[in-house]
């Protein structure tokens, strides 16, 4: 932190509990944020890598972008391949392929709340206090206490080092019970990923979704297995996830305030019938308080504060991005010290050249206002009136842990009624060649929101070019040549930062998008 009269400089590096290095720099005068910047600092440039080769590599290359949303990486790849062959899985391959992304999301959405974000909401110290007579609470104490006094290499991790607020639930019940359920989610993470596993091959990173459906054969024995699993996930996402959810939207209302962004969300269909269409969540954009269908056209990437090579037309379309060069080390250290030069590896994608904010905020919010479903018309409804808000405070940090809840219910809900129609011992997938001088695009939810990948071939059917637009690029991207802010940092603005030594406030909004840089960066 510099300081200077009122204006203080406010830099989280790196934010932790995340994946990949996020620096997050403010400028915070008379104690609010006027000034925010997300940073993405490192460089990965895994698209390269794929040129040259069969076009159905890339549904494993891809996967390595990342070990937490590696399905959604699969499934883009494979529908940007099938939009070039001009194909869609049969009925078993599709609902496989749903059984085994729609897991993925659930797992991640427990993974988000319990490991990487509820640990902001407690006062963990606090939790010494506890002299109540629960057996399995005074467990939980003895062990945060033998944790934290422990004199391991990093005592105390992973509740300490943490910011120390007045604003996080005191030592009591609450705070216990999301300690004892932040273990308890490990057993279901390991349930969530064997789900992925019975129909995807292994997990993390499915082998089995291919272009053509999912190359497993199912068995009676397999849906027995993640009907058990299912079932397991349901009574945790019904009982105790719900439970702490509600309780921490209840004990921190005014994060329905916090953390606001543009209001502009973008979010791609995810969980089709078994037909591929009528998907749960069903994809759009509401841009400037309007709701408009998708157009995969109007998505430019920005490069202005992105450390590549300037070009002249700064917005480019997802495929002609290949075309930048990455800045080398001299460049790069020169551009770092340049005042208000280029800040981050992070590229700034814009659609109709506004900021979007995608995740799972956006996937409730389009989904609701598209109508269709009427299951998660009913749920959004009934959660609104219990908690005492409105779809538009969705759009805040507590409206994106919220959503995150949603989410999993809604899909656990799909998939319970999906598995049933999985038909044993038939063969979900169809090998076909790949095209030549073909183009294609595949589009769906990842855990953190909208994910497209753009697939061109080679007269010999090898991939010419492929580009992934990836949603923490969309939420953790930079600046643009307009000199409008990324989401996160539009979030961060105007927020107020009540102890600058312990940004809590700043820490919560970052990790209330769920950023993921090594996606992010690709
Ligand atoms: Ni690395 Fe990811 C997801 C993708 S990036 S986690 O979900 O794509 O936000």
């Amino acid at each position: 932190m510099n300081e200077s009269g009122t204006s203080k400089r406010i830099t989280i590096d790196p934010l932790s509990r995340v994946e990949g290095h996020l620096k997050i720099e403010t400028r915070v005068e008379d104690g609010v944020i006027t000034q925010a910047r997300a940073a993405g600092l490192l460089f990965r440039g895994l698209e390269k890598a794929l040129i040259g080769y069969d076009a159905r590599v890339a549904q494993q290359v891809t996967q390595r972008v990342c070990g937490v949303c590696p399905y959604a990486h699969a499934e883009a790849a494979a529908l940007a391949l099938e939009d070039a062959m001009g194909i869609r899985p049969n009925a078993n391959g599709q609902l496989l392929r749903n059984l085994i992304t729609g897991a993925y999301l659930v797992h991640d959405s427990l993974l988000h709340f319990y490991q990487l974000s509820a640990l902001d909401f407690i006062d963990i110290e606090a939790v010494l206090a506890y002299k109540g007579g629960d057996p399995v609470l005074a467990a939980v104490r003895q062990w945060v206490e033998e944790e934290v006094r422990s004199s391991r290499i990093f005592p105390g991790a992973p509740f300490l080092p943490r910011y120390r607020h007045d604003d996080q639930l005191p030592g009591d019940t609450d705070s216990l019970l999301l300690v004892r359920n932040y273990f308890a989610n490990f057993t279901l993470l390991a349930d969530l990923q064997k789900m992925v596993a019975i129909f995807g091959g292994k997990a993390p990173h499915p082998v089995a979704i291919e272009a053509g459906g999912v190359t497993t054969r199912p068995t009676l024995g397999m849906l027995a297995q993640y009907r058990t699993l299912l079932r397991r996930a349901e009574a945790f996402v019904l009982g105790p996830y719900r439970e702490d959810i509600f309780s921490v939207c209840r004990a921190f209302p005014h994060y329905f305030q916090e953390g606001r962004g543009y209001g502009n969300f973008l979010s791609f269909p995810f969980l089709p019938e078994a037909d591929g269409d009528n998907h749960l969540f069903a994809g759009g954009a509401l841009l400037n308080g309007e709701h408009q269908p998708l157009e995969l056209d109007a998505i430019n990437e920005d490069h202005t504060y992105a450390f590549y090579r300037q070009q002249s037309g700064t917005a480019l379309p997802p495929l002609a991005t290949s075309r930048l060069t990455p800045l080398d080390w001299q460049e790069f250290q020169r551009e770092e010290q340049r005042k208000g030069g280029k800040y981050s590896w992070s590229r700034a994608p814009r659609y109709r050249g506004e900021v979007m904010e995608v995740g799972a905020a956006a996937r409730i919010v389009n989904s609701y206002h598209q109508g269709g479903n009427q299951a998660l018309k009913e749920l959004v409804d009934h959660t609104n009136r219990e908690l005492g808000i409105t779809v538009a405070d969705y759009n805040s940090v507590m409206g994106r842990h919220l959503s995150r809840y949603l989410s999993a219910a809604l899909i656990i809900g799909r998939l319970k009624e999906q598995l049933e129609m999985v038909k044993d011992g038939v063969l979900g997938f169809e090998e076909r060649e790949v095209p030549r001088n073909a183009r294609g695009v595949g589009i769906t939810e990842a855990s953190r929101g909208a994910l497209g990948h753009w697939l061109e071939t080679d007269k010999d059917g090898l991939i010419k070019n492929y580009e992934l637009v990836v949603p923490s690029t969309w939420n953790f991207g930079p600046k643009d040549a307009a000199g409008k802010p990324g989401a996160v940092e539009k979030m961060l603005l105007g927020t107020r930062i009540s102890n600058p030594e312990q940004p809590l406030e700043a820490a919560r909004i970052a990790r209330s998008a769920d950023p993921c840089i090594a996606c992010s960066v690709h």
